[in-house]
C-alpha cells in the first residue's frame, strides 16, 4: 500500500486553540504526522511519496467559490487589517441574522466558521492545499496496480462542509477523493467515517446526492463535537434520501458495541456495491484519546482493519487520515488499521 504525504503539513501549526476558556497548544499538531510516518516506515510500509500539485477543478465541485476565495485570502486580509494574533472569528450569523458574506475579515471568518478552535496562520492555506493534494493524488492512484492507498492528510478534512471550516478542517479531503473517483468514471462511491467525531462536512457535501453513500460512526452529538449534526435520523434528502447513515454512540462505548455498528455499516456498503470505498480514518476512538470518549484499544484497530479488508475484499479502498490526538499511540493505531486491512 502506497502512502501519499506532504511535508507542507508543517506549515500549519497554530500556537493556540480555544479550549475550556483558555488558549491551549492545539491537539491537532505537527507531531501527529511524524508519529504516523515513523510507525509506518518502522513496520515496513513503503516510504511516503509527495503528491502532485493540487488540481483545483475538482475542489471547486465540492466547495463554494466564495469559500475557496475566502480560504486563499484569509491570512493576507487579516494581516492587512493590522491584527497580530492568529485569525479566529468573534462574530457569527446566528438565527434570524443575514446569511451574507461581509467585507471585513473578522466577520468573514465568522461567516465561514462552524467552530472556532481552528486558527488560520500564514502557512495554513499552503498546508491545506497540500493536504488535499494528498487525497487527490492517492485517489488517482487507485486502479489495477493499486487496489488500496493511504492519504496521510494533515490538516484533516471531514468537518469541512460546502462553505464551512472548523474542527481543524478546511478542504474536505475524503469528499475530494470521492469526487475524483466519480470524475474518473465511478458511478457509486461509499465513504465510511470511523473517526470519533461525526463527519458533518462530508455529510453536508453529499447530502442531496445518490452517487455517494456516506456512513459515520461517532460520539453522540448530544455530547460530542460537532454537536449540531450527526443524529441517526439524518438519512439524506431528495435524490440523496437513503444515502446517509449515522451511528451515534454513547460515552464509554467499547469495541463490542462499536464493532456491531461497523458490521451494520459494512453490510450497507456491500449491499450498495460501490466502485470504490473511502475510509475517513480517525484513530481518536482510542481509549486514551484526550478529547474523545470511546474505549478502543490498540489491538481493536488491527481487528477492525481486518474486518474492513474481509468485507470489502474486491472494492478499491482509499484510507484518508482524519483525527487522533493521543500522539504517542497515533502511529501504532493507524498502522494497526492498515496492517489489519492488508492482512485480511
Ligand atoms: C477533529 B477530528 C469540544 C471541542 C472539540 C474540536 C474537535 C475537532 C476534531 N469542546 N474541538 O474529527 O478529529
Ligand atoms: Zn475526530
Amino acid at each position: 500500500m502506497r502512502t501519499i504525504a506532504s511535508t507542507d503539513h508543517a506549515l500549519h501549526f497554530p500556537k493556540g486553540e480555544l479550549s475550556g476558556g483558555e488558549f491551549v497548544r492545539p491537539f491537532e499538531c505537527p507531531e501527529r504526522w511524524e508519529y504516523i510516518v515513523r510507525a509506518l516506515t518502522d513496520s515496513g510500509f513503503s516510504a511516503p511519496e509527495a503528491p502532485a500539485a493540487l488540481d483545483m477543478t475538482s475542489v471547486a465541485k465540492i466547495h463554494g467559490d466564495d469559500y475557496l476565495r475566502f480560504l486563499a485570502q484569509a491570512w493576507s486580509l487579516w494581516e492587512a487589517d493590522g491584527f497580530s494574533g492568529e485569525a479566529i472569528p468573534t462574530v457569527f450569523p446566528a438565527r434570524r441574522m443575514r446569511q451574507r458574506e461581509p467585507d471585513h475579515i473578522d466577520a468573514k471568518l465568522g461567516y465561514f466558521a462552524m467552530a472556532l478552535e481552528t486558527a488560520i496562520t500564514p502557512g495554513t492555506w499552503q498546508a491545506v492545499q497540500s493536504s488535499a493534494a494528498c487525497a487527490q493524488t492517492a485517489a488517482r492512484l487507485l486502479g489495477p496496480s493499486d487496489s488500496s492507498a493511504f492519504a496521510l492528510c494533515r490538516p484533516p478534512g471531514h468537518h469541512a462542509g460546502i462553505d464551512l471550516y472548523g474542527g481543524y478542517c478546511f478542504i474536505n479531503n475524503a469528499a475530494l477523493a470521492a469526487q475524483e473517483l466519480l470524475d474518473a468514471g465511478a458511478s457509486r462511491v461509499a465513504i465510511l467515517d470511523v473517526d470519533f467525531h461525526h463527519g458533518n462536512g462530508t455529510q453536508d457535501i453529499f447530502y442531496l446526492r445518490d452517487e455517494v453513500l456516506f456512513l459515520s460512526l461517532h460520539g453522540d452529538p448530544q455530547r460530542a463535537f460537532p454537536n449540531f449534526l450527526g443524529y441517526a435520523d439524518e438519512t439524506g434528502h431528495g435524490a440523496g434520501e437513503g444515502f446517509n447513515a449515522n451511528y451515534p454512540m454513547p460515552e464509554g462505548t467499547g469495541y463490542a458495541v462499536w464493532a456491531d455498528a461497523l458490521s451494520h455499516a459494512l453490510r450497507r456498503i456491500t449491499h450498495y456495491t460501490p466502485d470504490a470505498l473511502i475510509v475517513s480514518l480517525g484513530v481518536d476512538t482510542f481509549e486514551r484519546d484526550p478529547i474523545s470518549f470511546f474505549k478502543l484499544r490498540c489491538d481493536d484497530f488491527t481487528d477492525y482493519g481486518r474486518t474492513i479488508g474481509r468485507q470489502t475484499a474486491s472494492i478499491p479502498t482509499l484510507f484518508v487520515m482524519e483525527g487522533g490526538y493521543a500522539v504517542e499511540e497515533i502511529g501504532i493505531n493507524t498502522r494497526n488499521v492498515l496492517s489489519g486491512f492488508l492482512g485480511a
